[in-house]
């Protein structure tokens, strides 16, 4: 892993309706994730936090099937913009969000960095629909979509390279809320997910070990986008959008060990906390925990 760590805060709230997860990035510095990773000899640049635009509690409220698009597109390009300085200079972007239509910023960004970015969805949801098929509105909703390069032009073309990523190049893990449409997309792109039926069955070891494989090759970056809510709501329960039945707090530490022992990652973003929602701030200090195990934190 990049010894050199920048940490970029993106305090988005608008591609959902809960209010609070703009307080993500604080609740996860607060918890202690800059003295967490110098401790295991990082050298850490917290460059603060992407300004994002206001909308009215009308503007928000108000019933649309791409609900604040332009302050999403914005913000977008701004976080894309220091996610690719980042890497220009060649230090690691950890992201902290927000809500988790940030990752169509974060994804441009990369885009002009890598040929076949690799890219693991830890997600109790596919993120992978349009306004089309989306139920809410929500554009935390279709991140993944949007950078598959399907969607409204206006967040597809961003930051220039459509589509960002490629199908083959995706690996979902802890699924368990898929939309119709989200379904179809997945089988006719023949994305590979790892619900939680196959998490359960195999065991997290397997999954990870053959998701692993399945990148190594074929990659030359691999980001993973770590959505909180791909945890059961026990252990993380400050989310906007739990889902009952999801991965475990030791299974996590598992998937996040096996990925610093596969020293592949070359980005990373935490998304989806929510203080206001949280429990005395724990879904944010479980978000350090794993960023521990994955920078290679030893229990013993
Ligand atoms: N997230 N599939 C639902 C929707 O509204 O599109 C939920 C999306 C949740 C998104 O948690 O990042
Ligand atoms: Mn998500
Ligand atoms: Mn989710
Ligand atoms: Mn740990």
């Amino acid at each position: 892993m990049e010894k050199n760590i920048s940490i970029i805060g993106v305090p988005m709230d608008l591609g959902q309706l809960r209010r609070g997860v703009d307080m993500g990035p604080s609740a996860i510095r607060y918890a202690g994730i800059v003295e967490r990773l110098e401790d295991l000899n990082y050298n850490i640049e917290d460059l603060g936090d992407i300004v994002i635009g206001r909308v009215d509690r009308k503007g928000i409220q108000e019933n649309n099937s791409l609900r604040n698009l332009k302050e999403v597109a914005l913000a977008s390009e701004k976080l894309a913009k220091e996610v690719d300085n980042t890497i220009s200079r060649k230090r690691f972007p950890l992201v902290f969000g927000g809500d988790h239509s940030i990752a169509i910023g974060t994804l441009a960004g990369l885009s002009k960095h890598y040929n076949n970015l690799g890219v693991i969805w830890y997600d109790a949801h596919g993120d992978l629909n349009t306004s089309e098929t989306s139920p809410s509105g929500n554009i935390h909703g279709m991140p993944l979509a949007v950078s598959l390069g399907i969607g409204d032009s206006r967040l597809t073309e961003l930051y220039g390279n459509n589509p960002k990523i490629k199908p083959e190049n995706i690996v979902i893990i802890g699924a368990r809320s898929l939309d119709d449409g989200e379904k179809k997309l997945i089988k006719e792109l023949g994305i590979k997910v790892y619900t939680m039926h196959e998490i359960d069955r195999l065991g997290m070891t397997k999954v990870m070990e053959e998701s692993i494989e399945y990148l190594k090759d074929r990659t030359d970056g691999v980001h993973l986008s770590l959505d909180l809510d791909g945890l059961d709501p026990h252990d993380a329960p400050g989310v906007g959008t739990p889902v009952l039945g999801g991965i475990s707090y030791r299974e996590s530490h598992l998937a996040m060990e096996m990925l610093e022992e596969s020293k592949f990652i070359t980005s990373a973003e935490f998304v989806e906390v929510n203080p206001i929602l949280d429990d005395k701030n724990k879904t944010a200090s479980v978000a350090v925990a794993l960023m521990g195990s994955l920078f290679g934190e030893k229990l013993i």
